[in-house]
């Protein structure tokens, strides 16, 4: 049986190269280990019991008991103790730690207005007295200037097209924003000529919501993150996952930055999300479940969609995907 070994052994190391091949050595060493483990147990469930009996068959069980049960002890500490872990998705990577549970943030409603119920919402801002709307849905998507207490329709951009969808808009200093779903592109337009676009940039990710602080755009893409945004190179200079005590918040939909915070539609649900910029942790939530009465739904209507600030009167304006209502809100804190 030694010989067999010695044979096997020197047969793997001349394959293998010289001694100093470390990779064919552990390769060797490996293969001996296997070896040694199929021989002990060829040794104790077939050989005859003379064989048993002899000096070497005992060291040779004895020694392989040993490195069986030192390797199993070995293998069995390194799972239990280890805090080394696979690498991770990087969608799950949010830590929870420290995010205390979101505020519950009250609100009245102080006015409703008509809503155009052709317009499927996906961005609204307020903009010097003026109520600007982004709206989706392939050839019917649109940009448009509404008024604000009458629902009607002041001006209107067509600019959808069976590939192009548009999405959320802002404003920041009298240049529009109106982002795409899946086309990668964004519509520059001067808000003095909404007719045709000044210029289109390429964006990396979808378009799903678009807002400001002042100097950068806040841009999200349908997943938990928010990416801050130079609006003169579209570089993205900061991206900012968004999280509240249960994990990741994602779906992100239409943006507003109201005095230091984005806040945020998530899609398919009523609630809007407040969240601190610089750690993304959700500090507030609202929930507008009951904005909408039955009797004011058809099959037509659609998601919740669509913040606006009125820093002058400090109302929000809210509606959603051909929603026949716009509320104003003031938040109650
Ligand atoms: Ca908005």
């Amino acid at each position: 049986m030694s010989g067999k070994r010695l044979h096997q052994k020197d047969m793997l190391e001349k394959e293998n190269g010289p001694k100093d091949n470390l990779p064919a050595q552990r390769m060797v060493q490996s293969t001996t280990y296997l070896i040694k483990f199929k021989t002990f147990a060829q040794f104790f469930f077939y050989t005859p019991a003379e064989l048993r009996q002899s000096w070497y068959f005992r060291r040779m069980k004895c020694m392989n008991f040993i490195w069986f049960s030192g390797s199993m002890a070995l293998f069995l500490l390194s799972a239990c103790g280890s805090n080394d872990r696979p690498a991770e998705d990087p969608t799950l990577r949010t830590s929870t730690y420290g995010i205390p549970p979101a505020a519950n943030v009250s609100y009245t409603v102080v006015a409703q207005y008509p809503h155009d119920t052709s317009a499927y919402t996906q961005g609204l801002q307020w903009y010097n007295g003026k109520l600007y709307e982004g709206t989706g849905d392939f050839e019917a998507s649109s940009l448009r200037i509404s008024d604000r207490t009458t629902g009607r329709v002041l001006e209107k951009h067509m600019m959808g097209s069976e590939e192009i969808f548009g999405e959320g808009i802002t404003i920041l200093r009298d240049t529009l924003y109106q982002l795409t779903w899946k086309n990668r592109k964004v519509f520059v337009y001067s808000i003095h000529d909404l007719s045709k676009p000044i210029k289109t940039i390429e964006w990396p990710y979808e378009g799903w919501g678009i807002t400001h602080n002042g100097k950068e755009l806040i841009i999200s893409d349908g997943s938990a993150n928010l990416y801050f945004v130079d609006p003169t190179t579209f570089r993205v200079m900061n991206t900012v996952r968004v999280a509240d005590h249960r994990g990741t918040v994602k779906e992100l939909n239409e943006l507003e930055y109201i005095n230091g915070y984005v806040y945020a539609n998530v899609y398919l649900t009523y609630d809007i999300v407040q969240i601190d910029p610089e750690s993304g942790h959700v500090k507030g939530r609202m929930q507008f479940d009951q904005l909408l009465s039955n009797s004011e739904k058809t099959n037509r209507t659609d998601v919740f969609n669509g913040i606006a600030w009125d820093s002058a009167s400090n109302v929000l304006l809210v509606t959603g995907k051909r929603w026949p209502k716009l509320f104003e809100i003031r938040m109650n804190q």
